[in-house]
């Protein structure tokens, strides 16, 4: 089977692009040994500090942040990178031609369940210039590269380059990625759906609508019996729809009007629809495709609706959009 590396390099990545997925992998191999110790490496629980977004960082997302900047860092072709768990970018080299958003161990609240988490990194080109904030509002569209490695049963890495989506697994016995995946499609149509139904009260009437419909079956308007899944880690619902299809969707909620969303555009919505739509699917917000959104700020939150193409229209049809 085929390493990481070599099939990089047969499918004509560039030196420098393929040196930072690299250095993302070996971050990856890194995070995943961690979080394998569990209670024995004594990394379990609460950091007890705070991220710039307000949320209580656990011990590994400090360790797997500090590990990711410190690689991507140190391996030459980083500009500078940006975190969910960083105030601010923060600079590497000024011969690095990237520039690497990236969540650092997405659904942090399973680390103590031990269930499912992942990194999902974003790349983009740095465009030159003075390096500010503004270097790094690019659109979705803009990513050279994007993907997620999922610490789940077994450690995957996904990928896209913008050559459709390819899936790697970790193999212990060798300590390297291995493709495992070539080409990933995602189904047009399904019968699953994501989402927290905690929050069904505080949905705008849209979404109500549409959840009430899909939960009504085979006796309501759409003729048939949907199923419900939730990882409560994006990178774990979003690598069930790349899997077998399905709907994932977060959407604004009135808890804190405020606030455009819960995910975050930079690391958590752009990286995982570039991958979904390299793999034939759709991701949207209420209002937009994502893939096409003029970021404001890094860490700009925004509503997301994505999956199995036929699904994601279907439901914005309710918000008003026919696609
Ligand atoms: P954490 O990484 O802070 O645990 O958040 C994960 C996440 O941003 C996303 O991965 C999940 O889909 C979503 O939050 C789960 O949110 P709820 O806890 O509100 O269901």
């Amino acid at each position: 089977m085929q390493t990481f590396s070599a099939s990089l390099r047969d499918a004509g990545i560039s030196a420098e692009l393929a040196n930072t997925l690299n250095a993302l992998a070996i971050a990856g191999k890194d995070i995943n040994f961690r979080l394998q110790q569990g209670s024995i490496g004594g990394v379990l629980g609460s950091a007890g500090n705070e991220n710039v977004q307000g949320e209580t960082q656990k011990k590994l997302d400090v360790i797997s942040n500090d590990l990711l900047k410190e690689i991507l860092l140190g391996c030459g072709s980083v500009r500078a990178i940006a975190s969910e768990e960083e105030d601010s970018y923060v600079a590497g080299p000024d011969s690095g031609q990237y520039l690497v958003n990236f969540d650092p161990l997405d659904g942090s609240s399973n680390i103590d369940i031990n269930a499912m988490v992942g990194t999902i990194f974003s790349i983009y080109p740095f465009n030159g210039g003075e390096l500010s904030e503004q270097s790094f509002l690019q659109k979705g569209r803009d990513q050279v590269a994007a993907g997620y490695i999922l610490y789940g049963p077994s450690t995957m890495l996904v990928l896209s380059t913008g050559n459709g989506v390819q899936m790697y697994t970790l193999d212990p016995a060798i300590g390297e990625f291995v493709l495992t995946v070539e080409q990933v499609s995602i189904d047009a149509d399904t019968k699953e759906f994501a989402i927290n139904m905690s929050n069904q009260r505080f949905w705008a009437e849209p979404m109500q609508q549409y959840i009430t419909d899909l939960l009504q079956g085979s006796e309501g308007p759409r003729g048939k019996n949907f199923n419900m899944r939730w990882v409560a880690a994006m990178v774990g619902d979003v690598h069930r729809v790349l899997c077998r299809g399905g709907l994932f969707t977060y959407p604004w909620d009135n808890r804190e009007p405020g606030k455009a969303g819960k995910l975050r555009l930079m690391y958590e919505a752009n990286p995982m629809s570039l991958l979904i739509e390299q793999a034939g699917g759709e991701s949207w917000t209420d209002k937009e495709r994502i893939l096409d959104i003029q970021p404001t700020a890094i860490h700009q939150r925004v509503p997301v609706i994505l999956g199995s193409a036929s699904e994601v229209k279907n439901c914005l049809k309710y918000h008003g959009i026919d696609g």
